[in-house]
């Protein structure tokens, strides 16, 4: 292995001296950070940044390709991508560390830009990639040099002994910080404080949904989603943790008296509850990025109107406490009949936390990322030529209603089903202009109307049926394309979700046995 005189290290102990020395500096970023700021957390930090700076079209093809587990997918790639590094120190160090402590420090250094560009950063936080980097290095340079005493030994067990245990010591400081770190991350979660607040009543409820308002027991979803199953999508790795008490929501820029709303503001004004269909423009044709709950809040345009909008301003731009904004058209909100709301409730429960607890807003007839701000704090009236907002910074469109859609949900694509029982079910919508018209047809003949569900409200989605007796055994097509009440019909051009949202017709092929 080893001549004497000459302490080279084996391959596998320098790899796992850098993988070992990179748990270590890891660990301990997650434990400082739990003392300081969650957000701080080095690892974290990175995972955010990488998202920030992830273009367009990449960011929409991990939605579309891993959905809600993109988080996951790329905490889990970052942590391979680590590894791949710290082996890489470790192998690199064979002789001497110095080439492992170089790239320690790199890693470092990217763990500290990552947390000081956050736009929520402050000053102690910095404190979270310094241990870790120092960490780092002295566990770095212990273990390389207890190693190069091991493989210079010439038979000595001690040195071995030192070597192992210096290892042990190592896994175990880092596993301990890691889990330490997760344990005081847990501190600031605020999700007791949600459950004490208990349910929530409205001043104007909306009205029950009427029967018939989903066709769930053929594979539509129900009307109103239960709020574990709504879909989430942000760019937040973990769920910024704000509590009621801690909230304000300042009102500024081109208004005529600038505001500031305290959680017990918002609750003393008259909450108004109403069904509302929330859509993703990520959602490609027969996507799932749609749901519709019961959001109960206070009416934004009483609270523009309480602050005076001046002449001008033409956007709305909202800002969530980890910096995340958003541009919404002034004119869309002041629309009549519109009802966008400041929401903090969700089907009678304060907003999940992952949904924007405890306040987000909610703009019927938009994309979420032209209105749906969660766990906002901030709301300029400014324009669009002077802020320029999150994703329009990454390709995405500055003005994004909601196209009119249509789904098919059942038979679920390649299903086989009975000939004797084909019904096509699925969705439609067309948020704030209604759904006049569902057509499905199979095999490209003609067109058929499907029945509608029971309209609730123009703000949410319809569900359609069609019952199609007497079809051949074998495979089908089916296509489903759906009209508007202002007498618009989807079009069949599939253009991809960016800059604006998707569209074209789903289609979904099956097998009738
Ligand atoms: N703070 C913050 N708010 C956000 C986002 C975000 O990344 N951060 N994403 C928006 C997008 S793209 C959508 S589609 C909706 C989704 O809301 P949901 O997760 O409650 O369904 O939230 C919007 N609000
Ligand atoms: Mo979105």
């Amino acid at each position: 292995m080893t001549s004497i005189g000459n302490s080279r290290l084996s391959w596998p102990l320098a790899a796992l001296i850098g993988l070992l020395s990179v748990g270590a500096a890891l660990g301990t970023g997650h434990l400082v950070a739990g003392l300081v700021a969650a957000t701080a957390s080095p690892f974290l930090a990175v995972g955010n940044g990488a998202i920030d700076l992830t273009p367009g079209w990449l960011k929409d093809f991990a939605i579309s390709t891993f959905g809600s587990n993109d988080k996951l997918a790329l905490l889990i790639g970052m942590a391979v991508v680590i590894a791949i590094v710290a082996v890489l120190a470790g192998v690199l160090s064979r002789r001497s560390p110095a080439p492992g402590l170089t790239l320690v420090t790199a890693l470092g250094l990217v763990g500290g830009i990552a947390v000081l560009v956050r736009p929520t950063a402050a000053a102690l936080d910095v404190l979270a990639p310094l241990a870790a980097l120092t960490i780092g290095l002295g566990a770095f340079g212990l273990l390389h040099l207890l190693g190069s005493r091991a493989a210079a030994g010439t038979g000595v067990s001690t040195s071995r002994r030192g070597l192992l245990v210096g290892a042990a010591a190592v896994t175990a400081g880092a596993g301990l910080a890691g889990l330490g770190g997760q344990l005081l991350a847990g501190r600031t979660r605020v999700e007791a404080t949600r459950r004490d607040l208990g349910g929530v009543r409205p001043d104007m409820p909306a009205p029950p949904t009427p029967p018939g308002a989903d066709f769930a027991e053929l594979g539509t979803p129900t009307f109103i989603t239960p709020n574990s199953e709504f879909y989430r999508i942000d760019v937040n790795l973990r769920a910024p943790q704000l509590r009621p008490q801690d909230w304000r929501l300042r009102i500024h820029g081109m208004v005529a008296r600038e505001l500031t709303l305290s959680w017990d503001d918002l609750r003393s004004m008259r909450s108004v509850e109403r069904p509302v269909t929330m859509t993703c423009v990520s959602n490609e044709v027969g996507g799932p990025y749609i749901s519709t709950a019961n959001f109960t809040g206070v009416m934004l345009a009483d609270i523009l109107a309480a602050a005076g909008v001046r002449e001008g301003a033409d956007q709305i731009f909202t800002t969530s406490v980890d910096g995340w904004t958003c541009g919404t058209p002034t004119e869309t909100v002041a629309e009549p009949g519109r009802e966008a709301m400041l929401a903090y409730a969700m089907n009678r429960e304060p907003l999940p936390v992952e949904h924007g607890f405890p306040v987000r807003m909610i703009v019927p007839g938009l994309y979420g990322f032209v209105s749906a701000t969660k766990w906002i704090t901030d709301m300029k009236l400014t324009t669009f030529a002077e802020d320029r907002a999150y994703w329009l910074q990454r390709d995405w469109g500055q003005r994004a209603p909601i196209k009119t859609m249509s789904r098919i949900d059942s038979p679920g694509s390649f299903e086989r089903v009975a000939a004797s029982r084909v019904t096509l079910a699925g969705i439609a919508w067309a948020q704030t202009v209604g759904i006049e018209r569902v057509e499905v047809r199979l095999d490209g003949a003609e067109w058929t109307p499907a029945e509608l569900s029971t309209e609730v409200n123009l703000d949410t989605w319809r569900m359609w049926r069609v019952r199609v007796p007497g079809l051949r055994p074998g495979q089908h097509t089916a296509e489903v394309r759906a009209t508007d009440k202002s007498g618009y019909t989807q079009t069949p051009q599939r253009v991809l979700s960016i800059p604006d949202g998707a569209t074209g017709w789903h289609s979904v092929s099956f097998t009738v046995q």
